[in-house]
């Protein structure tokens, strides 16, 4: 009764209104699992690689017609019969398929539709939430919301080339609790703005977007906000997302290109250092770029014990790299986002070999998102204790929170 018996594609929009993927599976007992792709903008060049039609008269090149063809004449057919209970095996099908290392023949996008819609079928034929399913019959921690109320980098068109300034609840005794403390936070961050003569529009993942006389000075006005809230640093910290591997690389300097400065990665070690005495600052992402291990191993070694240091593009969600990364002692953390490797399993796999080598995890939203809160789940699924997943601001962000909140108190009610 869970053979799967049919699998739909469809070409839809993402939060930035470009095309993006999506897939239904059907069971032979009638389940239905339906699931979105996010897309990057700050892609790192070690991800998998999402298929995009290339036909400049569609959609600037961007439709996904190729890849809905993928699902429904490819995948489709291989996938028809199997039992959707099996995700390792509708994952490995879905690989061997495409045969590339990088998903590129069939789409990552392609096939990480259909391996989250396969797993929503599932749990759905076993009348199961989602989260219930992937975790097993214990799983009860929910996240700490990583919020990012601050865009700079490529998701804005500011000033600032830090990508993301995000606050972490810290003295919550629950979710809902952490979540109400950050969106009072955010209201304030809006209204001290609006008193400064700032802009209050907002970035791609829903975070203000002023024009600010340097990086640092979003982090005095994000603590000015926590403050005027009611907080302080004991309640709310700070978490950085420097992307710094958008930034230009000269042959052995960064170049930051809002500011036109030049940072050597020791610089960069030293101003992280520094930002992180001043500020409660408690993790940092991607503060160097995804091919310099090296300095990597130096950050790692200078601010490991007292900050987490996520890689992002460091990694790519990618079980090699991080293997490469434990091996060199570089960074502390990894972030989860499924699109970077394409499949479920591999993203399970990823998680798995973190927690065994002490890595923490954060599972992540991409900047262009869709109302699909699969990664809600999913962190509570695998009890990894943080999300990233934007602003309490557009509700392909708010749709993750809003799942959270449902979730925390199904787990109450048990
Ligand atoms: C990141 C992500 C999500 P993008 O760099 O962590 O915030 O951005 O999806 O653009 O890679
Ligand atoms: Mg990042």
């Amino acid at each position: 009764m869970t053979k799967i018996t049919a699998i739909n594609a469809y070409e839809m929009l993402d939060s930035r209104g470009n095309p993006t993927l999506g897939a239904e599976v059907i069971t032979e007992c009638g389940a239905k699992g339906f699931a979105l792709c996010p897309s990057g903008a700050s892609t790192g060049i070690y991800e998998a690689i999402e298929l995009r039609d290339g036909d400049e008269k569609r959609y600037f090149g961007k439709g996904v017609l190729k890849a809905v063809a993928n699902v429904e004449r490819a995948i489709a057919p291989s996938l028809l019969g199997v039992d959707v209970l099996k995700q390792r095996e509708i994952d490995k099908i879905m690989r061997d398929l495409d045969g590339s290392d990088n998903k590129s023949n069939l789409g990552a996008n392609a096939i990480l539709a259909v391996s989250l819609a396969a797993a929503r079928a599932a749990a759905e034929s076993l009348k199961m939430p989602l989260y219930r399913y992937l975790g097993g019959a214990i799983c009860d921690k929910m996240p700490r919301p990583m919020m990012n109320i601050l865009n700079g980098g490529a998701h804005a068109a500011n000033n600032i080339d830090i990508q993301e300034f995000m606050i972490v609840p810290v003295s919550c005794k629950s979710f809902a609790e952490g979540l109400k403390m950050c969106s009072e936070v955010y209201h304030s961050l809006n209204k001290i703005l609006k008193a400064e003569g700032l802009s209050c529009g907002v970035g791609d993942e829903g975070g203000f977007a002023p024009n600010l006389q340097s990086d640092e000075k979003a982090l005095e006005l994000i603590m000015k906000a926590v403050n005027t809230a009611g907080y302080s640093e004991s309640d709310i910290n700070i978490a950085l997302d420097v992307a710094s591997g958008e930034w230009n690389r000269g042959r052995s300097d960064y170049l930051l290109p809002k500011r036109n400065l030049k940072m050597s990665a020791d610089n960069l070690i030293q101003y992280y250092e520094t930002l992180s005495d001043k500020y409660p600052v408690i993790s940092i992402e991607d503060g160097l770029g995804e091919d310099d291990w090296h300095a990597w191993g130096k950050l790692t070694k200078r601010l490991g014990e007292k900050i987490q240091l996520v890689g992002d593009d460091l990694f790519v969600t990618n079980t090699k790299r991080l293997e490469a990364g434990i091996k060199s002692g570089a960074a502390n953390a990894i972030l989860i986002k499924p699109n970077q490797i394409g499949t479920l399993t591999e993203t399970l796999d990823v998680i798995s070999l973190a927690k065994e080598n002490g890595y923490n995890c954060i599972l992540s939203h991409r900047s262009g998102e869709t109302e699909d809160a699969f990664i809600a789940d999913l962190a509570v699924a695998t009890g990894v204790g943080q999300i990233k997943t934007g602003a309490p601001c557009r509700s392909d962000r708010v749709a993750k929170y809003n799942r959270l909140l449902k979730i925390e108190q199904e787990i109450k009610r048990g």
